[in-house]
């Protein structure tokens, strides 16, 4: 990194100064057409049933990506305590999927005859190509950090004090916008910006293409449940 940049980084967080340089695609990512249209509750529900079932499907792949990044914390990390933070991660996953069954049922959104579209499978083999023991450290939990953020961010924004998000979806919301999902997703951004600051140029580079990988997959996720 340059001089400068590299001072910026201690001080604000590199992971602060990506979403700073990407702010187009981020906020494509958190502010998305399918997210404003439950927080002002013009919500199409069959777009909402849609984001359910193919939404099931990836928490599934993405237990596996989260115990990967575990493993890699396991035997690469610099402090101990990051373990534990996947654990919880993997913890509330585990809660969550209970949480996707109850709630499809309640749609009538049957899980197992749904088959993943497209743009879940490339995103499900996108996180399948971070799970190797090839991908660094430092890579997997920058997209970590990056996924978590974006549905933090998203369902967050539909629970402030103007929105009006019909109350049959304000549970999904609060699911991930709440406090204690925003100090998960803290604590994932403090342990990047950790490694961050000790990779190398070339780990830096391939951090910011995942990053900017995921949220280009999180527009095209909401673009698919939008229909
Ligand atoms: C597509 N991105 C997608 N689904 C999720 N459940 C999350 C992020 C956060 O867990």
């Amino acid at each position: 990194m340059e001089a400068g940049l590299e001072q910026l980084a201690e001080v604000e967080g590199t992971t602060a100064l990506w979403l700073k340089k990407h702010r187009l695609v981020y906020t494509a990512a958190t502010r998305h057409p399918f997210i404003l249209s439950i927080r002002d509750g013009s919500i199409d529900l069959n777009s909402f049933k849609r984001w359910l079932g193919q939404d099931y499907l990836f928490v599934r792949a993405f237990v596996p990506f989260v115990s990967s990044v575990l493993l890699k914390a396991y035997h690469e990390s610099d402090n101990n305590s990051d373990m534990e933070v996947f654990l919880s991660g993997l913890a509330a996953l585990n809660d969550e999927i209970k949480w996707f069954k109850k709630e499809a049922s309640k749609w009538g959104v049957v899980l197992s005859s749904i088959a993943p579209q497209k743009v879940n499978e490339d995103y499900c083999r996108f996180l399948e190509s971070l799970m190797g023991p090839n991908v660094e450290y430092t890579v997997a939990i920058t997209a970590l950090w990056a996924i978590e953020l974006v549905y933090q961010q998203s369902f967050a924004h539909c629970l402030e004090e103007a929105s009006r998000t019909p109350p049959e979806l304000a549970k999904t919301c609060q699911r991930w916008g709440n406090e204690g999902f925003g100090q998960y997703c803290r604590s994932l951004q403090k342990i990047a910006d950790r490694r961050l600051l000790r990779a190398t140029s070339e780990e830096l580079k391939k951090a910011e293409a995942t990053l900017l990988r995921v949220l280009e997959h999180e527009v095209e996720f909401w673009n698919m449940s939008q229909g």
